[in-house]
């Protein structure tokens, strides 16, 4: 996909990683972000990702602001191809958190996008969008949505919102089940819901390139022996390459106690807070 790619949240764990990538494979990229980007938070110490973070290898200049603010929205979007949407709240919060960036924002975003003539968003969802279902069961995106809190709630609304735009307005969205995004998989859970960087950048390429995607839903996940989460039938083209067991060993050395809820259900620590059945 060619033009200009808007990358919100760029300041976030994903957004540098990928801000580094896309510097590294000459993507044509404007990063934004609500914190100043070279402050949001600690670096990489890779040079590339530096090189990205400090503004070098910027294709367009990075600009700050709240997507909760529509001309903000307008500004941004101007003259894009495509968005890659990471921001926004990542875990649960209070509700009128998540109403203003969760919510608002991503209205907004789509909204203008409508208006913007933008092709294609590559929205960050999540594995808590259902993250009830038992661990051990596989699923795939057909089967019903089954949110762990109030913010995989969040994120099935934004599925919804991107459904609307596709069907309504003809607007591609990818929406990205994203599982555990770590350099390395660090608990028994991570067997199963890893994400690396390397395949984080090759989901978010596919996400971007595949001809014709019209609305898809696919699990961010690496290629996990363990893995609940179910791919086969995706229209975007993304081949995994890592797997979480070569990590076993070092899991091993850090293994913790795990609450038997949190073990139970696949969102684990998000399913189990405030739970009450
Ligand atoms: C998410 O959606 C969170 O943003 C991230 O911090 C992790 O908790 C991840 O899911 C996960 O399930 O491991």
């Amino acid at each position: 996909m060619t033009g200009k790619i808007v990358l919100t949240g760029a300041g976030g764990n994903i957004g540098r990683v990928l801000s580094a990538h896309f510097a590294a494979t000459g993507r044509p990229v404007q990063r934004t972000d609500i914190q100043p980007l070279a402050q949001a938070g600690a670096l990489p110490s890779d040079g590339k990702t530096a090189q990205a973070e400090a503004g070098a290898a910027d294709v367009f200049p990075p600009m700050q602001g709240d997507l909760g603010d529509p001309a903000f929205c307008k500004a941004l979007l101007d003259g894009a191809h495509a968005v890659v949407h990471l921001a926004g709240i990542p875990n649960e919060q209070p509700f009128d958190d998540l109403l203003q960036h969760n919510y608002i924002a991503l209205y907004n975003l789509y909204d203008t996008a409508r208006r913007s003539g933008v092709k294609r968003i590559v929205y960050a969802s999540s594995n808590h969008a259902t993250g009830m279902y038992p661990t051990g069961t596989r699923i795939d995106p057909s089967m019903p949505v089954n949110p762990d809190s109030q913010y995989g709630l969040s994120k099935v609304w934004g599925e919804a919102l991107a459904r609307l735009y596709w069907e309504k307005h003809g607007i591609e969205s990818v929406c990205l089940r994203i599982g555990s995004f770590q350099p390395v998989p660090s608990s028994i859970r991570h067997l199963s819901t890893w994400l690396s960087h390397r395949d984080a950048c090759a989901l978010v390429d596919a996400s971007l390139d595949t001809p014709n995607v019209g609305f898809d839903i696919v699990y961010g996940v690496s290629a996990n022996r363990r893995a609940w989460w179910d791919n086969s039938h995706a229209k975007v083209a993304y081949r995994p390459n890592d797997n979480a067991e070569q990590h076993l060993p070092e899991i091993d050395r850090t293994l913790t106690k795990v609450d038997p809820l949190e073990a139970r259900l696949q969102g684990a620590d998000f399913a189990a807070e405030g739970y009450s059945r």
